[in-house]
Order: C-alpha cells, then sequence, then structure tokens
C-alpha cells in the first residue's frame, strides 16, 4: 500500500551570516545558564505553561514522525505522593547496595542521596513514556522507529523549553521505573522513559561547582 506524498514550501526567515551568529551566541549564552536543580519552590506554575512546554517537547523529530512518547504531567498532590513514596523505596536499595562504590563516589559531589523531596515539592513533576510499539484502534501493533534516540531527543527539546521559560529541572532516573507504568496506569506498550519534576527553584537553591567541556575536549572538526 502506498500513500500520496503530500509537501509543502518550507518557509523560514532567512538570517545573514552575522545573524546567525548572534543567534547562536545568545542562545549558546542562555543554555549555559541552566543547571540541573534539586530544591524547588512549592509556588505553581500554570498549566498553560506545562502544555506550552510539552508541545515544544514534542516538536522534536522522531523516527518516521511517529511521535513515539506519551508526557504525564502529575499536578495532584495524592499522585506525586505515591511516586515519592515508590521511588524511593528503589532509590534506597540503589543507595544501599545497587550501586557500585565507584558510582556512588561519582555521585559523591552532587550531594545525592536515597531521599527525593522534590517529587512532592515541584508543583508539577513530568513522567516520559517511551512507547515500544503503537497499538492500533483494533488492538493490533504498528511498529515504532529509533525509539531510544526520538524520547531522548525530544527529552532534550523538553529541558530546553523548561529552562527557557524560567523554570527549572532535573532529570531524575529512579531504577528500576516500572513503578510509574503502574501508578500512572499507563498501557503496555509505554515504557518510563524519565522523570522530570519542573518548577521554580527554591530561594535558597545550590547547584554544584561544575566546569563544562570546552570544545577541544568534546569537538573534533576535520
Ligand atoms: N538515580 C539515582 C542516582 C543517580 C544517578 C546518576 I548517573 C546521577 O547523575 C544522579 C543520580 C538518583 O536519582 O539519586
Amino acid at each position: 500500500m502506498s500513500s500520496e506524498k503530500q509537501f509543502i514550501p518550507y518557509t523560514s526567515s532567512k538570517m545573514s551570516a552575522v545573524e546567525s551568529l548572534q543567534a547562536a551566541t545568545l542562545f549558546e549564552e542562555s543554555m549555559e545558564q541552566r543547571r540541573s536543580v534539586r530544591s524547588f519552590s512549592s509556588e505553581p506554575v500554570d498549566r498553560a505553561v506545562i502544555e506550552s512546554i510539552i508541545r515544544s517537547a514534542s516538536s522534536a523529530p522522531s523516527g518516521a514522525h511517529k511521535q513515539p512518547w506519551t508526557f504525564c504531567a502529575v499536578s495532584s498532590q495524592e499522585v506525586k505522593s505515591k511516586i515519592r513514596k515508590a521511588a524511593e523505596k528503589e532509590e534506597y536499595e540503589n543507595y544501599h547496595g545497587r550501586m557500585s562504590e565507584d558510582w556512588l563516589e561519582d555521585l559523591s559531589v552532587f550531594g545525592t542521596d536515597w531521599n527525593k523531596p522534590f517529587l512532592e515539592n515541584a508543583p508539577w513533576l513530568i513522567v516520559i513514556f517511551k512507547k515500544a510499539y503503537d497499538l492500533n484502534p483494533d488492538g493490533s501493533k504498528a511498529k515504532n522507529y529509533y525509539v531510544n534516540e526520538s524520547v531522548g531527543i525530544a527529552a532534550g527539546f523538553l529541558i530546553s523549553a523548561i529552562h527557557n521559560a524560567g523554570l527549572v529541572t532535573l532529570t531524575h532516573t529512579p531504577s528500576p521505573m516500572n513503578f510509574l507504568q503502574k501508578v500512572l496506569d499507563r498501557p503496555e506498550n509505554e515504557r518510563a522513559f524519565l522523570l522530570l519534576p519542573v518548577g521554580y527553584p527554591a530561594e535558597d537553591a545550590k547547584v554544584p561547582v561544575l566546569e563544562r567541556k570546552g570544545l577541544d575536549d568534546m569537538a573534533v572538526f576535520y
């Protein structure tokens, strides 16, 4: 079965070389300010903002444009508490035996432990699910492609959109994450991919001193 191809002109305003450099530098400066923040203010964030950043994330490219993701946005205190409880149960095990000594040593500068108060304090949690396959209306399976790559790119778009809106987040990966499928009652084709608390930083929020690699250490030009 072949479907008719449909194309429309690509329209985006042309920049000069000078404008491109200016835009690139401004964006770089903004992205440079982004940090993973672990202390959140309880100040609410309008649902309209969350809807907008999710639409931005879903504008990401994906294999065969299948958009193999679901974004679950949680503001219910009851659901957040359930998530915190289940996540901390797993993290307790991680920090008490499941993580290697080397891993714990690598994390020591971040001051993380099994306690995850941000899962209740942040006004929103966004849980990204990847769709291993899609379900047709008749219940049959439809293939998705490059699912990890696609959802990873969408997560990057989401993080950038959150930062652009003056909010902060943190990529939290409780492991294993299958409790999220249960708590949020997701269908069997969806697997939890990433959990991001979203909100304003707490007034006394602190971030670790970090240096980012310079171009010489992470790029090669040919
Ligand atoms: N998921 C755990 C541990 C953790 C792992 C890495 I790699 C980090 O960069 C940070 C934390 C936790 O969230 O505490």
